[in-house]
């Protein structure tokens, strides 16, 4: 049996608040002492959730970066892997992704077997959830390391196909993603027609930078927004606080 706290908690987020807000944070892409900063100010600023992967890991020390954001933060904290060997007890759960988008059997199948008893030995909640690479005018990290082709950002048809195909075989959820640092983000048409087409929860994320992308994607269908570039850059908390609380569609903004 496996508990389900995280992802509750997540669902409860988008009860509650209209949209859940997640931060990435890719410990490759920066200090330490950066990240640190983020993610101790982040319940604080309405983020609902952290996130932390990276697409290559760098660093030798992708672990103790886990470790040291779960203890700056009351948040829960959930990998978000780039491959198993991103897989840590430090986090309290794992987007289980598979990347349903494409056609490699190293990234639909193969990591997820390598990772899956880790996920186990590790007490992690795995979340299974179906990941869809969306075309975003340039080529991404995503794109190239795992040598799939993104869906055409036009082709609302073929996302909502895979999108059922993901809720039949059992998926919690949907993970529509243009790539981080996208130059187009994931269209709010198309966002709006997977959300249309399918039951279980839509996140979204690639190339959100401003507090209108993030509530535009909400108010099309999507349960969550997925934001680590432009926090990265920024490290300004008040920006942070205002992407929050354009996804917080059902709080009232405070004056
Ligand atoms: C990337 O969707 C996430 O996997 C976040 O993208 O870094 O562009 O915000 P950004």
């Amino acid at each position: 049996m496996i508990d389900r706290f995280v992802f509750t908690h997540l669902i409860e987020a988008k009860e509650n608040r209209g949209g859940g807000f997640l931060l990435l944070i890719d410990p490759d892409k920066t200090s330490s002492n950066s990240y640190l900063a983020l993610a101790e100010a982040a319940e604080d600023c309405g983020v609902d959730a952290i996130l932390v992967g990276t697409s290559f890991m760098l660093s030798a020390s992708f672990g103790e970066s886990v470790k040291a954001i779960k203890e700056a933060t009351s948040l829960p904290v959930i990998i978000f892997p780039g491959s198993f060997a991103q897989l840590t007890p430090a986090a309290d759960a794992v987007l289980f992704t598979s990347l349903i988008s494409g056609r490699n059997p190293e990234y639909l199948i193969g990591e997820q077997v390598r990772g899956a008893p880790l996920v186990k030995r590790f007490g992690l909640e795995p979340i299974p959830t179906a990941y869809m690479l969306i075309e975003s005018g340039s080529n991404t990290s995503v794109h190239y390391i795992s040598g799939t082709m993104p869906i055409p950002r036009e082709k609302d048809d073929i996302a909502c196909a895979h999108a059922m195909a993901a809720q039949y075989l059992g998926m919690r959820l949907c993970y529509l993603e243009a790539g981080s640092g996208a130059t187009n983000p994931v269209p709010i048409s198309m966002v709006n027609k997977v959300a249309s087409c399918v039951d279980i929860p839509l996140l979204v994320g690639g190339g959100l930078r401003s507090p209108e992308d993030c509530a535009a994607r909400i108010d099309a269908g999507a349960s969550f927004v997925v934001v680590g570039n432009i926090m990265e850059e920024q490290q300004k908390f008040d920006y942070l606080r205002e992407l929050t609380a354009a996804t917080h569609s059902k709080e009232s903004v405070p004056a």
